[in-house]
């Protein structure tokens, strides 16, 4: 199969479409190339895989592998007509807290060679090298059927990989275009729509959410980053540790669910702590129902969390409707969605945390950010990264030290939270625990705060 067969057949069988997309990114793009159903068509498949053949014959490597899914066969397939050892790692397991697992054979130190269908930012190619790094294999090249990307190949070089293509998007237009199978006007809109994500432009940081701006805020006021997680059972001694700490924090976390003798004193008094101590008060509830539960949940009940609890947790796992049940007809209110858990075995992914991504992109007025734990400053560094704009990230699972509990908690560091991007960090036990709580929390305050001068 020749390049222009090649691209003629995937323009037959709708694999690369023209019209308006939303990308990963929230982009609107005017292509969409879906390389998943070339498998139903062997004679693509092996053309593709002729073509993969040809370009890397002379290339050294000791493995190769595909990035699943679509990928996969296609490595499956070269692999097999090089004779060369296959290897790959499952896709699930690159989520947080589970390892990531390569499957078959490799020595350590092995060359591998990484093919994937596509590249549009190089970003996720980084992230397969490293995860595959970790595990001991060494990866040098990157082979992709098409370059979609403006600047893929320079991305990778800067990160000391090199990118190889089997064509495209200006050769594949061209192709197109002298067969007049596409349209000047549709030429003329992809090469706009290139250049002008090719230039990126600095987003601005337009916040419109009040209670995030409040909380921005009240960090600076207050040279604070410092979110008290109080979980005691009594009201006698949840005042005691408030007065003690009240003046480090900028946010106090609730679970109000737990006190043994809640009653109706209980949120005035609060309140006129809040007021004199000047922090947020965030009630831990997690929803996670349908809407209509939710919202009886967030406003009726023993607590009434919405009269007084200005950020609340949602899990986003029932869906959107869940900011309708909880906000609609609310003024003043927001949430934090938890995107990733400390908790050891939990079962949040990549793909469950993008979905909670584009959710509260959508939302912004009702979503102030993110909780979300990392490994390592890397990992946290590299969620954060896909946040969308002006969203803030609460990190819980943080102590003095990196350990753990006996129920699956998991601790990192004050640092390694705040330079992985946490704006704030949510501490527990490593003060409510303390000897000298006032101590403490003085201690916890101004190690984030330290570092968050550094970071920003
Ligand atoms: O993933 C999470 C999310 C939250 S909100 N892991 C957590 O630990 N939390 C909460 O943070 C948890 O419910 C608890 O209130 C606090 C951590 O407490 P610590 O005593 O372990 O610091």
């Amino acid at each position: 199969m020749t390049k222009e067969q090649f691209v003629l057949e995937l323009q037959r069988i709708g694999a690369i479409k023209f019209g308006s997309f939303t990308l990963k990114s929230g982009l609107t793009s005017p292509f969409y190339f879906d390389l998943r159903d070339i498998i139903s068509f062997p004679y693509i498949l092996e053309g593709i895989a002729d073509l993969l053949v040809e370009k890397i014959k002379d290339m050294e490597f000791d493995v190769l592998t595909g990035i699943p899914y679509t990928a996969l066969p296609i490595a499956s397939l070269v692999a097999s007509k090089m004779q060369k050892p296959l290897i790959y790692m499952r896709k699930e397991e690159k989520a947080y807290g589970t390892g990531n697992n390569v499957i078959g054979k490799f020595k350590k130190g092995a060359k591998c060679l990484v093919i994937d269908d596509l590249i549009t930012t190089g970003a996720s190619k980084i992230e397969t090298a490293e995860a595959y790094e970790r595990k001991g294999v060494v990866i040098k090249d990157f082979v992709v059927v098409i370059d979609r990307s403006s600047n893929g190949k320079e991305d990778l070089a800067k990160q000391g990989y090199k990118l190889h293509s089997l064509i495209n998007l200006n050769e594949i237009m061209e192709l197109l275009q002298n067969r007049n199978l596409i349209s000047e006007e549709k030429v003329n809109e992809v090469r706009n729509f290139t250049a002008s994500i090719s230039k990126p432009k600095k987003v601005k940081e337009e916040i419109t959410n009040l209670l995030t701006l409040k909380l921005i805020s009240k960090i600076k006021e207050k040279k604070s980053n410092l979110v008290l997680s109080l979980d005691v059972t009594t009201q006698k001694e949840f005042f005691e540790i408030l007065d003690e700490t009240g003046s480090e924090i900028v946010m106090l976390k609730t679970h109000v669910d737990i006190l043994d003798d809640y009653d109706e004193n209980f949120v005035p008094k609060l309140q006129e702590y809040a007021k004199r101590q000047n922090f947020l008060i965030f009630e831990d509830r997690k929803f996670a129902d349908i809407g209509n539960t939710v919202k009886h949940q967030y406003r009726n009940g023993v607590y009434k969390i919405s009269d007084w609890a200005e950020f609340v947790t949602v899990h986003m796992v029932a869906g959107d409707g869940i900011l309708k049940g909880l906000f609609d007809g609310m003024e003043n209110r927001s949430s934090f969605v938890l995107a990733r858990m400390s908790s050891k075995g939990n079962l949040i992914n990549e793909t469950y945390s993008r979905k909670c991504f584009e959710i509260a992109r959508k939302n912004p007025n009702v979503v102030s950010g993110f909780i979300g734990h990392g490994k390592d400053v890397e990992d946290i560094k590299r969620f954060k990264a896909k946040f969308p704009v002006g969203m803030l990230l609460l990190t819980p699972g943080v102590k003095l030290e990196r350990g753990s509990d006996a129920m699956g908690q998991q601790y990192i560091t004050v640092e390694d939270a705040i330079c992985g991007g946490a704006d704030c960090i949510i501490v527990g036990r490593g003060i409510i625990k303390a000897k000298d709580r006032k101590k403490e929390a003085k201690i916890y305050r101004e190690r984030a705060w330290k570092e968050y001068q550094e970071r920003i």
